[in-house]
């Protein structure tokens, strides 16, 4: 995700209402230590994230921070940053992830050694997959074991704790001294944000954050470390593409990680008029390019669908704008082949390719590939290619795109005892429509006929590694950059997913961040039923067991009350429509009012039809 300016930028520290949120509240707000105060290694280190003008540190606490932790609290007065306390190290992140996704701005993440890493694995490795940015910092040691204290200073010591997260971090470091320390966090503080964006770590020895230091120890003077300018795209190529589109008679736009700048997708949409190009998006990434266009024939989902497949099959020139997989998508649309189309592939992802992590896709049989923004190359080609040329082909390509209908019913239901997931689409979006709802995070089974995108903040995207119990730290961590936006912010979970991850849900109470979470719960980690049913089915063996070891039943849990517990308002559990409607509306109040609110809906165990019969991997021996 590039980095855009902050679209809704929060409220300055202390600027909001006393009442806003407990974040400001003055248990949480002491003073700071005075200008002359003795100065610790871990203070110097505050004062940077300050400089750096770093709003928020989530965390969990741990010894091998606590000198950064004291630092935060009474040197600072945990003022910018502000503490976010999360009950879990994978929330603290997830809630900087979903901070990242609306902002494009790094939240730092204090993680401790080594169990507070090991925590949090999953979520880095989600918000590495998903190239967003964030400063994750770590205790460690003593480092000199002279000085451990025995036992627990052992076994929180390693020799390489970045070794844990290398594979799916930018980059990482364990500085030796005070003075390092800072240049390893202004170095970090580049990399992190320099498209593509991720993860990166710093490991910090407790000592050096528990030393005194004298006066010689300074901040870099930060305007002379600037984060470096990335490359613009080559004339001579960005000619090529422009000449190779417009002479183009079936041009095709796929949009993958893209900028949530509103101006951006301007130009996106203005390209694509210009060549009559269709375009695919998808919601792996946030909302890229208004999905009602008509232009926009396909429903986006998380695979490319029949239709998307029949638009690549049908194209003789793609354009992809950092489409996360690329080659894969070619290779399924042409059934194992690739089509015959001229590939142009704009991508900055290449910069963090590494031997660890496959995330990078398959490699795409690229025409012409550019490692560049493929915000900057849509700007570019807009100066390059005149709407009059190719007036009569763009002509034809809106006559031939046919609108679609708003909401299909495409889903198959297997139950009426519940609410159908179709209908649960259906009755979210049309009653939300009203009150400017952002989408956080929509389920997997969700049908994509139910995406009605009309601007970057309708639908904030997904978790980008596919690690199930990111979804409450997310909601939190978005919905609290969304607070002065003016949009309503709803996260749709499963039910695996938000009893992974539940106990987020306190750091939003807790901090006063106005979210409306739906559980769509169908008491099952589902996606593995289907799985499970076609190996049965290859197989010839009794598909009704696709359940057993599946369904969360016997207790069912009571998820309204798991909110409750937490401080949340709880409504449910809802199992008909009009129900639903009522609990929304209630919820839309309570949201509007400040609260966190969960949503326990009961849905019938069944995705979408489109959905369901991509989620499963072909199996072998399938004919
Ligand atoms: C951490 C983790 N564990 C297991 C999985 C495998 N997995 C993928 S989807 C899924 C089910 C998710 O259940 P839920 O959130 O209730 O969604 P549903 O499929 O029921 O709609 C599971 C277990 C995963 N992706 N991540
Ligand atoms: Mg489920």
């Amino acid at each position: 995700m590039t980095p855009v300016p902050h679209p809704n930028p929060l409220p300055a520290c202390g600027a909001r209402e006393p009442s806003d949120a407990s974040v400001d509240s003055p248990v949480e707000r002491p003073q700071p230590s005075p200008p002359n105060a003795s100065r610790w290694g871990s203070d110097v280190i505050a004062e940077l994230l300050r400089e750096l003008d770093v709003d928020f540190i989530a965390l969990t606490p741990g010894a091998s921070f606590r000198g950064l932790h004291d630092s935060l609290v009474n040197h600072l007065g945990n003022e910018r940053p502000r503490m976010l306390l999360a009950l879990h190290e994978e929330h603290a992140v997830s809630i900087a992830h979903g901070y990242a996704r609306v902002t494009g701005r790094p939240m730092a993440v204090a993680l401790h050694a080594n169990v507070g890493l090991m925590h949090a694995t999953m979520a880095i490795f989600n918000a590495w997959c998903d190239r967003v940015p964030m400063l994750l910092l770590g205790g460690v040691g003593p480092m000199d074991a002279t000085q451990r204290r025995p036992w627990v200073d052992w076994i929180h010591t390693a020799r390489d704790l970045g070794a844990l997260v290398r594979g799916y971090t930018k980059w990482d470091d364990q500085p030796a001294s005070v003075a390092a320390a800072l240049e390893a966090i202004v170095r970090a503080w580049q990399i992190t944000a320099t498209p593509p964006a991720a993860p990166v770590y710093v490991a910090i020895d407790a000592a050096l954050q528990e030393q005194v230091v004298d006066a010689r120890v300074t901040l870099p003077p930060l305007e002379r470390f600037q984060r470096p300018l990335t490359g613009d795209p080559p004339n001579e190529a960005v000619e090529r593409i422009a000449t190779a589109l417009t002479k183009a008679a079936r041009p095709l736009l796929l949009v993958g990680r893209v900028s949530s700048d509103p101006a951006d997708w301007r130009r996106r949409v203005e390209l694509a008029e210009r060549l009559g190009a269709r375009v695919l998006t998808d919601l792996k990434t946030g909302a890229t390019f208004p999905t009602q266009h008509a232009l926009h024939p396909c429903v986006p989902g998380m695979f490319v669908g029949a239709d998307g497949c029949s638009l690549i099959r049908d194209a003789d020139v793609i354009l992809s704008l950092d489409w996360i997989d690329v080659g894969g998508a070619l290779r399924l649309a042409g059934g194992g082949e690739w089509p015959g189309a001229t590939l142009i592939h704009c991508s900055p992802d290449q910069y963090c390719h590494n031997g660890w992590s496959m995330d990078y896709q398959a490699l795409p049989p690229a025409d012409i590939a550019l490692l560049a923004s493929p915000d900057a190359l849509v700007a570019r080609l807009l100066e390059r290619i005149d709407a009059r040329a190719i007036a009569l082909d763009a002509e034809r390509a809106r006559a031939d795109a046919s609108p679609r209908a708003a909401t299909a019913a495409s889903v198959e239901s297997v139950s009426r005892s519940d609410v159908s997931v179709d209908e649960l689409a259906r009755t979210t979006i049309d009653t939300l429509a009203p009150h400017a709802p952002s989408y956080i995070r929509l389920p997997i089974g969700w049908p994509g006929e139910a995406c009605r995108f009309a601007h970057p903040l309708d639908y904030i995207g997904f978790d980008g590694g596919g690690g199930i119990g990111s979804g409450p730290g997310m909601a939190v961590g978005a919905a609290l950059a969304l607070q002065s936006s003016g949009r309503l912010p709803i996260a749709i979970l499963g039910d695996g997913d938000y009893l992974m991850g539940l106990t987020a849900i306190w750091s939003g109470v807790h901090y006063g961040v106005p979210l409306l979470v739906v559980v769509a719960n169908n008491h099952s980690f589902f996606n593995d039923e289907l799985h499970q049913e076609r190996t049965a089915r290859v197989r010839e063996r009794p598909v009704e067991n696709r359940w057993i070891g599946m369904r969360m039943s016997d207790p069912v849990p009571d998820l309204a009350k798991l909110a409750q517990g937490q401080g949340a308002v709880g409504i449910g559990p809802i199992a008909d429509v009009d129900g639903y409607v009522r609990a929304l509306a209630d919820a839309v109040a309570r949201v509007k009012a400040g609260a966190t609110v969960v949503i326990d809906v009961h849905v019938a165990p069944e995705y979408a039809r489109a959905v369901s019969s991509a989620v499963v991997r072909h199996i072998p021996g399938e004919r």
